[in-house]
């Protein structure tokens, strides 16, 4: 029966080592109450790290903490301390964490904890490489395993591969600073499915893989070699019920208080004006903590009437405290909540309740139902369920959330009060507004909320990912149902070989070379002639290059050669080193579509137009791909009423949009050759939109042979243009 692993830097485990005793509970985070029912109710498997270093545990324990491990259907991949450092400390704490939340003072880029972060990375391949068999889905979480899925379908190309970032990605201006994008990118889409949180990340993302690595973006599909991987959106959710059903428990008048609940009870019983207001993050740098308490000073200081009547009860949970800017911040938020106290205390009132420590669950309980408002205001954030988790405790549908806009979070959580953060006076306005707020109005805005995060709760959003996973396999399957494979290939040389008269047709960029930013670079290499040249020795082989290339580049090129070439399109061809036209075309529109295109190359940088004899190309190869995409639509509209007129064909090919007689094409110059002789056997090979009029104009028995995996009207499908020379050195 297939598998699920689930891939994650820890495991969902706590263990503990006391007097040799080894205890291992289960953690209860939101990631593995949504994979439980993958996990520990499916055929499922978790990877990652026990928490513990190789150099905790001596030969004696290993072996024991490895069995329960196992037993709770983990697996652990074991790290040593300097992994810990260099990889998670190091590489994904102080140089991914802070670059993709726009800290980039915080960045360092060490090239030791680059180095530590593919070899942990390559640990985790490992181990989820022994785990793995064919027909396995793999599930990967977070910013700490980038690398991951190449290194997984490098070796395992047929196992469905998701990834989901938990954290924001950042913006390209941001992401192309960073010294191994074009590796991390590369890393990513090893996935077959690559999610995020919010509609804003994965346009991020889209943008640098378009701009970085070039590559074809339709909508939310990236074409990659042989597969088209889905990026999308799934904002995680919670586990609602269990939120939900531990407030209803605990405003149960028969159930036992906790000391902590005692001590709320004594603020709020002292008058119907006594109100908390709730803050719960880790003590992190995005969580915009400071700023946050600076920002309650100022509203102090602005409504005096609040003093003595509202709390901020302020949870920071430590984390990461062995990088310096998380000991830094600790100090910041010490001194800043001392000042603050110290300022405004009375004796009967402290305006901060700081609590740096990680309270039990019914603890937590306690603060969110206590709690008129929460304040959550992080500077950057992926999600925040924090946030959620609040709204999902209200169970009388009152409190107010105000939400700063910078977490992923505030995109599906219109009804909270969202805002910048970096706005005092905003920050000020809202406490006051949601302490005033009318029941009525916090009751339907609550109600909303509570709706929301009940429907697409944290089992929803990993069911919806899987099943975008699903639907995206199959998909992969039908794009490149016509991939050539080895029996075929096999019968392919063996029927040319075979025949008697053979027509070899071939397209030249992109089918014989591959596709340079400038067309000038992709010229014909030694290997290239030598293999043409034996085509051309081939007894009873006609061989034609047929391109969209001007007459005189092919003739600079090939002049020295025998062989047949097609250019223009089809409008020039060469036979027997004399060349003549195939159509005669009019050439006086050109004047007027030349001025038009040079406008805009003005306004798109890198691109550039080629005049040929019978067409103009505008090339768009080294312009920003976003802008282009907006430009090759502006052309077509502006050109659209003046081709119909001049009988003129505006033709999208890869990265070039070109203006030719439309009576011209590959196909037609197709047709004509295949009259010229009685051919047993045709080969036709070619990778660009413009060819696929050669592949509607083959006869029956032809071979026709596309280049990369797109639709196509063609038999069969290879991957690039080392494929083809290599197809064709057997053909030789
Ligand atoms: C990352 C992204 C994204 C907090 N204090 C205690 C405690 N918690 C629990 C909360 C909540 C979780 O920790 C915190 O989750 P957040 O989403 O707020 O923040 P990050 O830890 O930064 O998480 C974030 C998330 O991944 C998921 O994708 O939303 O944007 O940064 O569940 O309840 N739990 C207990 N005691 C505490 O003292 N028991």
């Amino acid at each position: 029966m297939n598998k699920t692993i689930i891939v994650s830097n820890r495991l969902p485990l706590q263990i503990s080592i006391s007097d040799n005793e080894l205890n291992v509970t289960p953690s209860v985070g939101g990631l593995a109450t949504g994979m439980k029912s993958v996990h520990a109710e499916g055929n499922g498997v978790w990877v990652g790290w026990s928490g513990i270093t190789d150099e905790e545990l001596d030969d004696e324990l290993k072996p024991k903490v490895n069995e329960k491990i196992e037993a709770s259907k983990c697996r652990a991949v074991s790290l040593t301390e300097d992994d810990v450092n260099d990889f998670y400390l190091g590489f994904s704490n102080r140089t991914l964490w802070p670059l993709f939340h726009y800290f980039l003072e915080y960045t360092e880029f060490e090239n030791l904890h680059w180095e530590a972060y593919k070899r942990v990375n390559e640990k985790f391949a490992k181990v989820v490489l022994e785990t793995i068999e064919d027909g396995d889905t793999v599930w990967v979480h977070d910013y700490q395993l980038l690398l991951l899925p190449q290194l997984i379908k490098d070796v395992k190309p047929d196992v469905t591969i998701g990834f989901f970032l938990h954290i924001p990605f950042p913006s390209y201006e941001i992401f192309r600073t960073f010294p191994w994008r074009e590796e991390l990118l590369k890393g990513m889409l090893g996935s077959d499915v690559i999610g995020f949180h919010t509609y804003d990340y994965e346009r991020h993302f889209l943008s640098s893989v378009k701009r970085i690595m070039r590559l074809e973006v339709k909508f939310n599909e990236i074409t990659y070699y042989d597969r088209v991987i889905k990026v999308d959106s799934f904002p995680m959710g919670i586990d609602y019920n269990k939120f939900h059903e531990a407030a209803l428990k605990h405003n149960d008048p028969n159930s036992k208080k906790s000391e902590l609940q005692r001590r709320l009870d004594t603020h709020l019983n002292e008058g119907d004006d006594k109100k908390f207001i709730l803050s719960i993050d880790r003590l992190d740098y995005t969580k915009g903590i400071p700023n946050r308490i600076r920002a309650f000073e100022y509203f102090l200081n602005k409504h005096p009437e609040y003093k003595e009547k509202v709390r901020l009860v302020m949870l920071a949970v430590p984390s990461r405290s062995g990088v310096p800017q998380y000991q830094r911040l600790k100090r910041e938020t010490d001194e800043l909540v001392g000042r603050i106290n110290g300022e405004f205390s009375t004796v009967s009132w402290t305006p901060i309740w700081y609590f740096y420590r990680s309270l039990p669950f019914e603890n937590l309980i306690d603060l969110y139902t206590s709690s008129d408002v929460a304040l959550i205001t992080p500077v950057r954030d992926g999600m925040n369920l924090v946030a959620k988790e609040y709204v999902a405790t209200r169970t009388n549908e009152d409190g107010v959330l105000i939400l700063s806009e910078m977490a992923g979070a505030a995109k599906e959580m219109n009804e909270a009060i969202l805002i910048n953060p970096n706005n005092f006076e905003d920050f000020a306005h809202a406490i006051k507004r949601a302490l005033t707020m009318p029941l009525e109005e916090q009751q339907s805005r609550m109600k909303i909320l509570q709706k929301r995060l009940k429907r697409y709760d944290v089992e929803k959003w990993a069911e919806e990912f899987f099943k975008t996973l699903d639907a995206t396999t199959q998909m992969q399957e039908v794009v490149v149902s016509k991939k050539l494979n080895e029996e075929e290939e096999n019968l392919i040389v063996e029927n040319y070989k075979n025949a008697e008269k053979r027509l070899v047709l071939l397209d030249y960029d992109g089918t014989l070379v591959g596709f340079k930013d400038n067309p000038q670079d992709a010229k014909p290499d030694e290997e290239l002639f030598a293999l043409l040249d034996k085509f051309e020795n081939q007894e009873n082989t006609h061989l034609c290059l047929i391109s969209g290339r001007d007459k005189a580049t092919f003739e600079k090129w090939y002049g020295d050669k025998s062989y047949s070439l097609i250019t223009d399109h089809g409008v020039w061809r060469r036979e027997n080193n004399k060349w003549s036209p195939l159509e005669v075309l009019k050439t006086d529109w050109m004047a007027n579509i030349k001025p038009i295109l040079e406008t805009f190359v003005d306004r798109t940088p890198g691109t550039f137009i080629e005049e040929k004899e019978y067409s103009l190309a505008w090339h768009y190869r080294t312009a920003d791909p976003e802008l282009a995409q907006i430009r090759t639509i502006e052309i077509n509209t502006v050109l659209t009423s003046m081709v119909a007129n001049n009988e003129l064909s505006v033709l999208q090919g890869n990265k070039v949009i070109e203006i030719k007689s439309s009576n011209v094409n590959k196909g037609r110059a197709t047709t004509q050759l295949l009259m010229k002789d009685d051919y047993d056997h045709v080969l036709i090979m070619g990778d660009d939109w413009t060819d696929e009029y050669m592949f509607e104009a083959a006869p029956e028995f032809a071979t026709t042979i596309k280049v990369g995996y797109v639709k196509t009207k063609a038999k069969y499908q290879i991957k690039d243009s080392d494929s083809v020379r290599k197809l064709l050195h057997k053909l030789v």
